[in-house]
């Protein structure tokens, strides 16, 4: 017997957990830093976010994706699980703060939507837009008698940074109330029903406003697309946007530079997988625009 055998057999018979992209790259070598959300406590009708971010992962594995090379890319794991919707915002704030903190791009794998409250309100005072791909809005002042909730976290974001330069795209019926709070509070919303009927225009006036901005945090809400692409969402609204518009509008605000993204509303409890497929693709769509720029 050889020295250095009693390892060995660990290496030839066994494999790592799933990684986004099967990267194998440590924290200190990236440029942008995966981590998943499992959280979906606030659901208001579906829970099963929870399982998204391995899903996600194990999709983007067995994607072909041609162009890794200049994605330097870790995945550091998941948070560790909570139950208290408080104490998943805490942990993902000091998270998202280490990560820009070392001069990285933190890249979130959602769970449920209210996580978006604590990253973009540390990248906020970054100085970054935010852009929202979502069929709602989730401008709502409470939801099932809370106040802190996956419908309600745009809301407390504004809240907490009045004047934030915000565009939502991809929203289906909206109720005028809310319709009402987002015009009162300049944020741009950019219709399901007008992008599928005017796609040339959307991206022009999407590729107008994020000239605007020096840089972008994106945060991308599965049920953008239409649940016959997606059907593996919590909250599905028909008539959706298709892949190939999604793909040219991220390419689109990926032509700025991106400080942060996160995909959620993944909920692997209603597919046969295909909307983790997607998740992992956007991600990839917006990191090989974004590593094309860097
Ligand atoms: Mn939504």
């Amino acid at each position: 017997m050889y020295k250095g055998m009693k390892d060995d057999w660990i290496k030839l018979y066994l494999c790592r957990k799933p990684s986004f992209m099967s990267s194998e790259r440590g924290y200190e070598e990236s440029e942008f830093t995966v981590f998943g959300v499992p959280f979906d406590a606030t659901a208001s009708f579906r829970p099963g976010a929870r399982f998204a971010p391995m899903e996600i992962r194990r999709a983007s594995e067995n994607i072909e994706f041609s162009d890794l090379g200049g994605i330097r890319l870790a995945d550091i794991g998941d948070l560790i699980p909570t139950n208290s919707v408080t104490w998943m915002l805490r942990r993902v704030s000091r998270i998202v703060g280490e990560i820009l903190g070392d001069g990285k791009t933190p890249i979130i794998l959602g769970g449920e939507h209210t996580l978006t409250l604590a990253s973009a309100l540390k990248v906020c005072k970054h100085g970054g837009g935010l852009i929202v791909l979502d069929a709602h809005l989730d401008l709502r002042d409470e939801f099932m008698d809370t106040r802190l909730n996956h419908a309600t976290w745009l809301r407390r974001l504004f809240e907490r940074s009045k004047g934030l330069k915000t565009m939502i795209i991809g929203v289906r019926e909206a109720p005028s109330n809310l319709i009402e709070y987002a015009v009162k509070n300049g944020i741009e919303i950019l219709e399901a029903d007008r992008v599928m009927k005017e796609y040339e225009e959307s991206i022009k006036a999407i590729k107008d406003y994020v000239s605007t901005l020096s840089e972008v945090y994106l945060s991308i809400d599965m049920d953008v697309l239409d649940p016959a692409y997606a059907p593996g969402v919590s909250n599905p609204e028909p008539c959706g946007l298709s892949p190939a518009m999604v793909k040219g509008i991220l390419e689109e605000i990926c032509s700025v530079r991106l400080v942060g993204l996160d995909v959620v509303e993944v909920n692997p409890l209603f597919d046969f997988g295909q909307t983790s497929y997607y998740a992992a693709y956007m991600i990839y769509t917006a990191l090989a625009r974004s590593a094309r720029i860097s």
